[in-house]
């Protein structure tokens, strides 16, 4: 398997995050990449690092004016006073507030939508290089029939124009642009990460071109919350082009595995032309903030019919949190995915 990475993933250390009302240890550390990059070495897969392809497919999900603030905050710190080692809000924008202040706070109120994500000195370098390692993916599962990209940061709580749940730019929506404008035909993305991947549902929420499945934990009590429910199944011409799997928190293997099959099947009857995975492994049974309990065989199991499907296969690394299951269950999937092609 080609994995593409970066060694800029370890730029963005975000450090505690809101949870509950009090201050936590962030979950999404600087450490998941080299955890995870030693699980594909170990594996005995072929790791590579991506060309520069610039902001040209970034801009093709995201906001232009959302991409340059995220790029620039870092460098515009000095205009808060007594800025320390992040830039963070705790003033948030509403669905019914649509002005654009001018001042770095009131920007970033509007484009995040939580807590989770600080900008830091090295947030835009390990943000930006995420996103290559998403494009670089796209490109080589054209070129070889699959490929895994190490993107941390992760992204599909990313919308167009906002960052939230540890996210920033929507990598797997990225993956797919490029998939979708390489092959000029439909594209799916099948998303098994425990949380719902709404950003990439509301990226593509009003389009036919890509269809987008999520498997996921419940949201009535739990994270992202105001997505992911059963009866979201797209809008306009995306009519009919989105589906929700929610489980009860807790599933297992067994119902874990019967939603990924009901996924594929309703990718198969699009008939896409390529896939991407957003290879969240945070539906681990011990995951430090995950809510089901799926085991090692349980991701092998979906890396092999994710496999049968046939497609030209972008794998993108979304969710997965420190634990001692984390490696074992990446090389998992990546073994059974390579022994199932
Ligand atoms: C990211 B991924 C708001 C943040 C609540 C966010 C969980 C994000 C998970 N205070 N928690 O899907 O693994
Ligand atoms: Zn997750």
């Amino acid at each position: 398997m080609r994995i593409v990475h970066t060694p800029d993933s370890s730029r963005h250390d975000p450090e505690h995050y809101m949870r509950r009302g009090a201050p936590i240890p962030h979950p999404e550390q600087a450490a998941r990449y080299t955890i995870l990059r030693d699980a594909a070495l170990r594996g005995g897969h072929d790791l590579a690092e991506p060309a520069d392809h610039g902001l040209e497919p970034i801009r093709a999900v995201h906001d232009p004016d959302y991409v340059a603030f995220l790029a620039e905050a870092w460098a515009r710190r000095g205009e808060i006073p007594d800025i320390g080692d992040e830039i963070l809000t705790g003033s948030f924008a509403r669905p019914q507030m649509h002005r654009k202040p001018a001042g770095l706070l009131g920007r970033l109120g509007l484009y995040t939508a939580d807590t989770s994500t600080p900008i830091r000195a090295g947030t835009w370098a390990a943000v930006y290089g995420s996103a290559q390692c998403a494009v670089a993916a796209a490109d080589a599962a054209l070129a070889a029939g699959h490929a895994y990209a190490l993107c941390r940061p992760p992204g599909h709580h990313a919308y167009a124009d906002s960052a939230g749940g540890f996210c920033f730019l929507n990598n797997s929506a990225i993956a797919a642009e490029r998939l979708r404008a390489a092959t000029g035909g439909p594209v799916a993305i099948l998303d098994i990460d425990v949380h719902h991947g709404n950003g990439t549902q509301g990226i593509f929420y009003a389009r036919a071109d890509v269809l987008t499945v999520s498997v996921h934990a419940d949201p009535a009590d739990y994270f992202p919350f105001f997505a992911g429910y059963a009866d979201e199944t797209g809008t306009g011409a995306g009519a009919g082009f989105n589906r929700n799997l929610p489980l009860p928190p807790g599933s297992g293997d067994a119902p874990w595995l019967a939603a990924v099959e009901a996924g594929l099947a309703a990718i198969a009857a699009h008939r896409p032309w390529a896939l991407v995975v957003a290879l969240g492994l945070d539906a681990a049974a011990d995951d430090p903030i995950g809510a089901l309990a799926v085991t090692r065989a349980g991701f092998a199991g979906a890396a092999e019919r994710i496999a049968r499907a046939g497609l030209p296969t972008a794998l993108v690394q979304e969710g997965g949190y420190l634990c001692a299951a984390l490696p074992d269950n990446l090389a998992a999937f990546l073994a059974a995915f390579d022994a199932a092609r």
